[in-house]
C-alpha cells in the first residue's frame, strides 16, 4: 500500500488533518489503534475557539456546530464565593462555542472519504529521516504502508514521539499533584456560562454540552481512585466549592459518566524529524483549565494541512521548513496561559498561606482591572 501522508492516530487532530488533505485532493491514510465507538465514547473537550469554528466551517462541517453550539458571550470566576464575570464579548469582541470534542470527532468521523484503518495494534513507524513507512497488524497479519511523511496525531501516549531517538528530543514538563474528576449527567446546567470556581477545599467547573446536558468537575489529589467517589459524594463536594446561590440551583442526578484526569504541561521540541511531523496531544499537553488542549491540536493541525498542501500544489516546502517553529510560538503561548489560569484557580498543596493571599491577590487584581480582564479573555477565546 502506499499514500501521500500516513496519519497515526484518529483523535481530532488526525480527523481534521484528514479531513483538509481530502478535501485538497492530497491522498492520506489514518491508522488508529482503538474502534471508531472507543473513540468516540471518550468524553473530553468541551469549548470551541472562533478559531476552530473556522476550521470546521473550511472543513464544510460547521452545520451542525451552527445548529446545536452554544455561543458563550463570558465566564464566571469565583473564589471563595465571590464572583465575577468576564465578558468577552465586551472586553475582547469575541466568544466562544460550546460543542463536545466527541461531536467535533463524530462530524469529522462521518464525512471521512479517505481510508481508516481502526483497531490497527503494534503500529511501528519505519525510517522517517529517509523513505517513511507505516506497519502495523490486524487480524493477525501484519501490513504496510509507504509514504511520503508521517503525521504523528496519537496523543500523550502514543508510538509516534516515543519513535523518535531521545538525544533528537528536548522536553519540557510540569505534572501537578492534583487531577480532575469530572461527571457528565444528563440535567440541564447550572447556568447559562461555564462557572470556574476556587475554594479553600480545591478548584470545581462547571461546564456544559447541551441545554439538557451538564459536565462538571472537581480537583482532587493525584492519587484519589475513582471508586471512592459516588455520585452523591460528589455533589457534596461540588456543592460545598461553588457561591451559595450556585450550589442550590444545582440539579443532580446519576453519573453518564466519570473519570479522573491528571494535570500536567508538556511540550516536546522541534515538532518534526525528517519526514515526521507530531501535531495535537503527541506534542504537547495543557492542564484542561484554559480550554486549550483541542484547540491547539486543531490549530496544530490547519498550519500543517496548509504546509503539505502547499508542498503537493505549489512544490514550495516553505510551510513545512516553517511549521515547527510557527507552531510552537503559538504552544507556548497556550501553555503560558493555561498554567496561568491552573495555578490562580486550584488549590497547591505545598503553597501554604502566602500562597493562598497571592492567588487572592492576583484575583483582586483580576477584577478590578480592566487590562487583566482583557488579556484573559483574549487568551481564552483564543489568540489570533
Ligand atoms: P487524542 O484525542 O488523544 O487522539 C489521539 C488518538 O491516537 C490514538 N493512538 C494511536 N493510534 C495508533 N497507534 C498508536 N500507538 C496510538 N496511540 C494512540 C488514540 O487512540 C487516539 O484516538 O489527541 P489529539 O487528536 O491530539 O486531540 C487532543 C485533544 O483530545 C485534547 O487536547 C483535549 O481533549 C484536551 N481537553 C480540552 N481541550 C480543549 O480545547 N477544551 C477543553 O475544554 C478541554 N477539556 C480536555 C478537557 C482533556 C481532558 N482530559 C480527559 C485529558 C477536559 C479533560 C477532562
Ligand atoms: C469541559 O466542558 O469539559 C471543559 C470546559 C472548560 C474547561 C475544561 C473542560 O476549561
Amino acid at each position: 500500500m502506499r499514500t501521500n501522508v500516513a496519519i497515526v492516530g484518529a483523535g481530532p487532530a488526525g480527523l481534521m488533518l484528514g479531513r483538509l488533505l481530502d478535501l485538497a485532493g492530497v491522498d492520506n491514510v489514518i491508522l488508529e489503534r482503538k474502534s471508531a465507538d472507543y473513540v468516540l465514547g471518550r468524553i473530553r473537550a468541551g469549548v470551541l475557539e472562533q478559531g476552530s469554528v473556522d476550521l470546521m466551517e473550511r472543513a464544510q462541517l460547521a452545520g451542525r456546530l451552527h445548529a446545536e453550539g452554544l455561543v458563550h458571550d463570558g465566564t464566571l470566576l469565583s473564589f471563595d464565593g465571590d464572583s465575577h464575570r468576564i465578558d468577552f464579548k465586551a472586553l475582547v469582541g469575541r466568544s466562544v462555542t460550546v460543542y463536545g470534542q466527541t461531536e467535533v470527532t463524530r462530524d469529522l468521523m462521518e464525512a471521512r472519504t479517505g481510508t481508516t484503518i481502526y483497531e490497527a495494534d503494534e503500529v511501528q513507524l519505519h525510517d522517517f529521516d529517509n523513505s517513511p513507512s507505516v506497519t502495523w497488524r490486524k487480524d493477525g497479519v501484519t501490513h504496510r504502508l509507504d509514504c511520503d511523511y508521517i503525521t504523528g496525531c496519537d496523543g500523550y501516549h502514543g508510538v509516534s514521539r516515543a519513535s523518535v531517538p531521545a538525544t533528537a528530543l528536548t522536553t519540557f514538563e510540569r505534572v501537578y499533584p492534583f487531577g480532575w474528576l469530572g461527571m457528565l449527567v444528563d440535567k440541564p446546567p447550572v447556568d447559562h456560562e461555564l462557572i470556574y470556581a476556587h475554594h479553600e477545599r480545591g478548584f470545581a467547573l462547571c461546564s456544559q454540552r447541551s441545554p439538557t446536558r451538564s459536565r462538571y468537575y472537581v480537583q482532587v489529589p493525584t492519587s484519589e481512585k475513582l471508586e471512592n467517589w459516588s455520585d452523591e459524594q460528589f455533589w457534596d463536594e461540588l456543592r460545598r466549592r461553588l457561591p451559595a446561590r450556585t450550589a442550590e440551583a444545582l440539579q443532580t442526578g446519576p453519573a453518564l459518566e466519570k473519570s479522573i484526569a491528571p494535570l500536567r504541561s508538556f511540550v516536546a521540541e522541534p515538532l518534526r524529524f525528517g519526514r515526521l511531523f507530531l501535531a495535537g496531544d503527541a506534542a504537547h499537553i495543557v492542564p484542561p483549565t484554559g480550554a486549550k488542549g483541542l484547540n491547539l491540536a486543531l490549530s496544530d493541525v490547519a498550519m500543517l494541512a496548509d504546509a503539505l498542501i502547499e508542498h503537493y500544489g505549489e512544490r514550495s516546502d516553505a510551510g513545512l521548513d516553517a511549521y515547527s517553529v510557527n507552531a510552537l510560538d503559538r504552544i507556548w503561548k497556550a501553555e503560558r496561559f493555561s498554567w496561568w489560569m491552573t495555578s490562580l484557580m486550584h488549590v497547591f498543596p505545598d503553597a501554604g498561606a502566602f500562597g493562598r493571599r497571592i492567588q487572592r491577590a492576583e484575583f483582586d487584581y483580576l477584577t478590578g482591572s480592566l487590562p487583566a480582564q482583557q488579556s484573559l479573555a483574549e487568551n481564552y477565546t483564543g489568540l489570533l
